[in-house]
């Protein structure tokens, strides 16, 4: 099937951490899709047209089974309920629960706070610079991979949760992505970027990188 006439279509940017994470799902459970590029640098994904499709005004958003989803980590849920190979998610409960939690931290406490309508916040209302933005990230961020850090320090397969990247590896790789282009110290997190390292060994985490998007800037 021609990528053009492909029904699954997620709205993303190259640079957006939570459309790198459903990116990842996608290639890891091997689903084909398309991708319409927004401008967020340019607040394309405030356009009337997207927020018409797309209400919460976030990117990224996943057309697929003639439904709209927004919210990356029940996009990814979805797509587990939908397509149970390569399993994001373990099956017994309590592991469930562990890998969400290790995720949320990622997504709902570390992302939220160092969004881009955020920064942008501090900069037009509250008179911060580089610098000062800089901090504020680089803050939420070291405290949130502090906390990850010592909860996983004793864990010992290959990805966080065993034999196979999870949700959670979903979700770790964007935000340390994201921590090196605000230039987080991230040597205090040794498992954390051993299970980064190993997640970059695999080709469905190659594909999703952002370099590797259509939207991506051809030069550096
Ligand atoms: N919790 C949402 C977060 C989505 C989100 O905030 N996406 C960012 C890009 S990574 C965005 O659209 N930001 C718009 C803005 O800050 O103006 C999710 O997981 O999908």
């Amino acid at each position: 099937m021609p990528a053009s006439a492909c029904p699954i279509v997620l709205h993303g940017y190259w640079r957006s951490s939570a459309a790198y994470r459903v990116r990842i799902a996608l290639a890891l459970k091997g689903i084909t899709y398309r991708q319409v590029c927004l401008n967020m640098l340019q607040g394309e994904h405030l356009h009337a047209d997207y927020r018409k499709i797309a209400p919460f005004g976030l990117i990224p958003m996943l057309e697929i089974d003639g439904l709209r989803l927004q919210q990356s980590l029940a996009i990814i849920e979805y797509l587990e309920e939908r397509y149970p190979r390569a399993p994001l998610l373990p099956s017994e409960p309590a592991a469930r629960a562990r890998v969400r939690a290790l995720a949320q931290l990622l997504a709902c406490e570390i992302h939220p706070l160092n969004n881009l309508r955020v920064l942008k916040r501090l900069r037009a209302r509250h008179g911060a610079d580089d610098a000062l933005v800089g901090q504020w990230y680089r803050h939420w961020c070291e405290e949130g991979l502090g906390a990850l850090e010592a909860a996983l320090a004793s864990s010992q397969g290959t990805y966080a949760m065993g034999d196979a990247p999870s949700l959670f590896e979903c979700c770790l790789v964007p935000q340390l992505y994201n921590a090196r282009r605000y230039h987080v110290d991230l040597e205090p997190f040794p498992r954390l970027r051993e299970l980064d390292a190993a997640c970059a060994r695999l080709p469905a985490f190659v594909e999703a990188a952002p370099q590797r998007q259509p939207d991506a800037p051809t030069t550096p």
